[in-house]
């Protein structure tokens, strides 16, 4: 028996790397046990599986799977209850923005630390393109690079084109799996050719046109460095984006708000309305930034949607 982690999967077939580094073309055979959940795709990027050469062949079979830390599913339809596995034994969500050229908005990213909150994912955050920023721009990417800081969140800026900060970034990413996201045209390519550049990712794309409303059946993959770290590579931000954030329990995705609301005077306070609400008054006081709550509000509302926060 051999052990390996899926690093692709394309429906029937999913590419196993062993231990020693070899690739395997393995499919499966027989049942897998899951753990509560009911899934489109039994195994995905990131599991590891336990799997045996076949007979005379190069091929294998998976036999087994070792529990996860973590999955990123998503439902399979829009209607139905069963799930699409994205990536299993995610160490950390890393989300490139850029404050402008194009810009990516607070919302889009406060939807994303919050989702990776719901997943029990830590999060990075990393402006690209520094080498593009005016005074006025720098002024904005230090505010938010010190509040995020501020409430936990690492982030920090880069410049594909200068360099600047590539080591830092390299160094994140080593020896852990990485989920990468963030819009079309941020330099997320760019910027993994930098770190490994025998993967020579196409770059400078236009982006899809996307289908709304619509789940596309494209999968996630797996891209090894050769100093250990692997970046999983979702067919776009979207699928991240889906998840149900649910709003009995979005406030806790805030962790500004998860640290004051044991103070609300309603346990169940949705600090929208309440009277006592200690999230509304550390709003008031500029404890908690306006922008976050206002993005909040939104999501909680429902104006916040992935096809219209961007
Ligand atoms: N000036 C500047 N341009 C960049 C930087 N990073 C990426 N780009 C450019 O931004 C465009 C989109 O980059 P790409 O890697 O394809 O973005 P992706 O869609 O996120 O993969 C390309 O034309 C890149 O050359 C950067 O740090 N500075
Ligand atoms: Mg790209
Ligand atoms: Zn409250």
């Amino acid at each position: 028996m051999l052990q390996g982690i899926v690093i692709k999967s394309t429906g029937s077939w999913y590419t196993v790397q062993d231990e020693n580094g070899k690739f395997w073309e393995c499919r499966l055979r027989g049942k897998i046990r899951l753990e509560g959940i009911r899934s489109t795709n039994p195994i995905a990027v990131g599991d590891n599986v336990v799997f045996e050469q076949e007979a005379g062949k190069e091929t294998a079979v998976i036999k087994n799977m070792l529990p996860r830390h973590n999955l990123i599913v998503r439902k399979a339809t829009r209607l139905s209850k069963a799930s699409h596995i994205i990536a299993a034994n995610i160490d950390q969500a890393i989300v490139i923005v850029t404050i402008d050229f194009p810009r990516t908005s607070t919302g889009f990213i406060d939807r994303f630390l919050a989702t990776a909150e719901a997943y029990h994912i830590p999060s990075l955050i990393v402006f690209n393109k520094y080498d593009l920023y005016d005074a006025t721009h720098l002024g904005y990417l230090n505010k938010l690079m010190h509040y995020y800081n501020a409430i936990g969140y690492e982030s920090f800026a880069v410049s594909a084109a200068t360099g600047y900060n590539l080591e830092k970034l390299k160094t994140c990413m080593t020896d852990r799996t990485s989920l990468l996201s963030g819009h079309s045209g941020v330099g997320k390519s760019t910027l993994i050719n930098l770190i490994e550049p025998s993967l020579n990712l196409k770059t400078g794309e236009i982006s899809h046109i996307h289908n709304k409303g619509k789940h596309t059946t494209t999968f996630a993959e797996m891209h090894l460095l050769s100093d250990g770290g692997r970046i999983v590579d979702t067919p776009g931000i979207k699928e991240f984006g889906l998840y149900d954030l649910e709003k009995e329990t979005l406030a806790q995705r805030f962790p500004e708000m998860r640290e004051r609301m044991s103070e609300c005077r309603y346990a169940n306070c949705t600090h929208i309305h309440e009277p006592d609400c200690a999230v509304k008054k550390a709003v008031d006081e500029g404890k908690i930034a306006s922008w976050r709550y206002t993005n909040y509000l939104n999501m909680m509302s429902g104006q916040d949607t992935n096809e219209n926060n961007n």
